[in-house]
């Protein structure tokens, strides 16, 4: 049995004191780990080490928005993996669709992310998933495949067992347009079937695949009840403690 994720992805949102307030909310209302449902939140750099602290004594885990690849240096304006682990992250979100498609990295700059982060220990929480002309062209499937790809190059079976998979289609992001639980089923299932492909059965079923995409108490339920949908990826509804905690109720 794959354990459930629900992670939040503040994005850049909150203040230092609207973040901790968060946190706190968030940190209060976590079930317990025996739940089979895990929490995280991966709030801006600045407050990673407030809302750690605010996180203190309770089960929910504190993931990054981003990591550079290099360890150290003359890298202005980045943040190494290293730098992460030690205020405590758990996790780092890489590939998401904003860095794709607004700061324009690509799968080789993701791909470099993820080893460097794997080669710490440092959980990735992978995002891959669709434009909406991808979608409309029939393109789906061929776009997942080349995102998983180059995200994963290089990366073993062994290494793969830190990584997490996040289907976010581009369409369905801050759009209030969530993908159909059908649709959001199809992608996972595919992407399952490209890891078995890849690598092995093993590491196909034991792959936490997240849902994200305007995710919200009122359809999470639905969509993480999907066979290969484990947990979710909230932008939006993650500002709030009560919608965030709404759907990891829907999710327990
Ligand atoms: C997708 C998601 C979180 P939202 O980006 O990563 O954001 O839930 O606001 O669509």
């Amino acid at each position: 049995m794959r354990r459930i994720l629900v992670a939040g992805n503040w994005k850049m949102n909150t203040t230092a004191a609207s973040g901790v307030e968060l946190a706190r909310g968030v940190a209060a209302g976590a079930p317990a780990g025996e739940s089979g449902v895990d929490v995280l939140v991966a709030p801006p750099f600045p407050y990673l080490v407030p809302v750690k602290e605010a996180l203190q004594g309770s089960v929910v885990q504190l993931g990054a928005q981003n990591a550079y690849f290099e360890e150290s240096g003359a890298f202005t304006g980045e943040v190494s993996v290293d730098m992460l682990l030690d205020v405590g992250c758990n996790a780092v979100i890489l590939g998401h669709s904003e860095r794709r498609h607004v700061l324009g990295e690509t799968d080789e700059v993701i791909n470099r992310k993820v080893k460097a982060s794997l080669a710490k220990g440092l959980q990735v929480i992978l995002c891959v998933g669709e434009l909406l002309d991808d979608r409309e062209a029939g393109r789906t499937e061929a776009i997942l495949d080349e995102q998983m790809a180059g995200g994963l190059a290089d990366v073993d079976a062994e290494a793969l067992k830190n990584v997490v998979i996040a289907y976010e289609p581009v369409w369905a992001i801050g759009t209030g347009k969530t993908a159909s639980p059908d649709q959001a089923e199809s992608a996972h299932a595919h992407l399952r079937k490209w890891l078995a492909d890849r690598y092995n059965a093993e590491s196909a079923d034991s792959m936490q695949i997240l849902y994200g995409g305007s995710v919200k108490p009122a359809n999470a339920k639905e969509l993480i009840g999907q066979d290969n949908v484990d947990g979710a990826l909230v932008g939006g509804a993650s500002l709030s403690a009560e919608n965030f905690l709404g759907i990891v109720t829907a999710a327990t």
